[in-house]
């Protein structure tokens, strides 16, 4: 049913958005759970469209292997909490249209697998155990649903057969289900603290606000879950603001990304090594630092790190997610505290060389991230007069600096730092 009335969001106040906000931004850094049907094949979570396989041809080879013997959502809640992350987003149901819980709107759910239950309720149980805030995502797309009407992104978008099929399918029936399905999602596990929608693509043989009823959904979504954050990819008006941030994928914007020159709450998702369903042979790895390289960068603009993995078909976070999870958690041990409630800082702090910043409003302090180690000296441009005290993040200890003035004093070299400039003293040895 397609909404005429002035939506509800759009008469929020800023202050209410961010108020609802509050914790979003504070906690910086998340997890990303792509996990479907297509852990089985293990090479990209698209492989149905990839493969060009149909509904029949999808199921029958791996509908029956779905058998995660080994899942046990706790560790996943663990390894996520140990890498400093403090929320998760699973995907209850992707574009293949196979729903991880004990949805009544359709028999192509968990439940009919081997794994012969709701994979979806200790999932939030094991998140709100271990204190993480708890999000779904939710495909638009579905390759799997009959009223679907075929287009560009399905896996039989060049087989006339489907297409021909379009005449009998129904896109009401469609919307009906993905509203019973959210209402399930919504009503039956406690409170839901996100909401990511995903993807439209207006436009020629693409589906955008209208196909999906994207109003009518965010108005269900925020009438079961009023605290609910919702993303940006239900191709509503930017104006409007029916969503709550933006979420450029697998992209880091060069600066904090604007909607009518104001800087809007972002948050960049981005996989380990590419794909976000489990892919057993891509090579394509980041390595943990720079993982961690990309948290600091994109809290220095602003924004959030929801970082994916794709666990097993029998369940289970592989090595290389793990060692990087270990690793960004080391990392985050000695340095959270340039990540939660941080932000970009003031425009009176200038970058220096190889340098991000991030700084936190409430305590006033601006942290260096310095991932090129330099020779025993950094220069922070302009920067006389600003600070009180300096130190390292990792042990307290304290940074001597000084200015030009006192520098110059005595010393031989020609000092080539400016007037306003501090000239900080490093070790040579980098400390770990
Ligand atoms: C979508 C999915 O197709 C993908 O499998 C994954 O779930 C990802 C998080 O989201 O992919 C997109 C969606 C939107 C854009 C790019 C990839 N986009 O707007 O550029």
């Amino acid at each position: 049913q397609q909404t005429t009335a002035t939506p509800d969001w759009a008469k929020e106040t800023p202050e209410h958005k961010a108020q609802r906000m509050a914790w979003w931004r504070h906690d910086r850094f998340g997890m990303f759970i792509h996990w479907g049907l297509y852990a089985v094949p293990a090479r990209h979570e698209w492989v149905q469209q990839h493969e060009q396989l149909s509904t029949e041809e999808y199921k029958a080879k791996y509908f029956d292997l779905f058998n995660p013997d080994l899942y046990n959502p706790k560790e996943w809640a663990a390894a996520a909490k140990q890498a400093g992350m403090k929320y998760i987003v699973l995907t209850a149901r992707h574009h293949e249209g196979f729903s991880l819980w004990d949805t009544k709107a359709s028999d192509y759910k968990a439940p009919n697998t081997p794994a012969a239950r709701d994979l979806i309720k200790p999932f939030v149980e094991a998140c709100r155990e271990a204190g993480l805030k708890v999000g779904f995502y939710y495909s638009l797309l579905d390759w799997h649903h009959p009223d679907f009407i075929v287009d560009g992104t399905h896996a039989l978008r060049n087989n006339e057969e489907a297409r021909a099929s379009n005449s009998k399918r129904d896109m009401n029936k469609y919307r009906q289900f993905m509203k019973d399905q959210v209402t399930e999602l919504l009503t039956n596990y406690g409170k839901i603290d996100l909401l990511f929608y995903d993807f439209s693509y207006p436009g020629k043989d693409g589906k955008g606000h209208e196909d999906w009823d994207s109003e009518g959904l965010l108005k269900l979504t925020r009438k079961l879950q009023p605290d609910i954050i919702v993303n940006d990819r239900l191709d509503l008006n930017d104006t409007e603001w029916g969503w709550d941030y933006k979420t450029p994928e697998q992209f880091m914007p060069n600066k904090w990304p604007e909607v009518n020159g104001k800087q809007v709450p972002w948050e960049t998702c981005q996989t380990f090594s590419g794909s976000w369903g489990y892919y057993r042979d891509e090579n394509t790895w980041k390595s943990t630092n720079q993982l961690i390289a990309m948290l600091i960068e994109t809290v220095s603009k602003g924004g959030n790190l929801l970082l994916n993995v794709g666990p097993t078909a029998r369940g289970y976070f592989d090595d290389r997610a793990m060692n990087r999870l270990e690793g960004m958690g080391q990392w985050m041990k000695y340095n959270s505290r340039s990540i939660y409630g941080c932000t970009a800082a003031p425009e009176e702090f200038q970058k220096p060389d190889n340098c991000f910043l991030t700084y936190n409003p409430e305590t006033k302090r601006l942290y260096v991230h310095v991932l090129q180690w330099p020779f025993k000296t950094l220069y922070l441009p302009g920067y006389k007069g600003k600070v009180k005290y300096a130190q390292f993040l990792h042990d307290g200890s304290e940074i001597k600096y000084t200015s030009r003035s006192s520098a110059a004093a005595g010393a031989h070299t020609t000092v080539t730092a400016g007037e306003g400039d501090l000239i900080v003293d490093l070790p040579v040895v980098k400390p770990n």
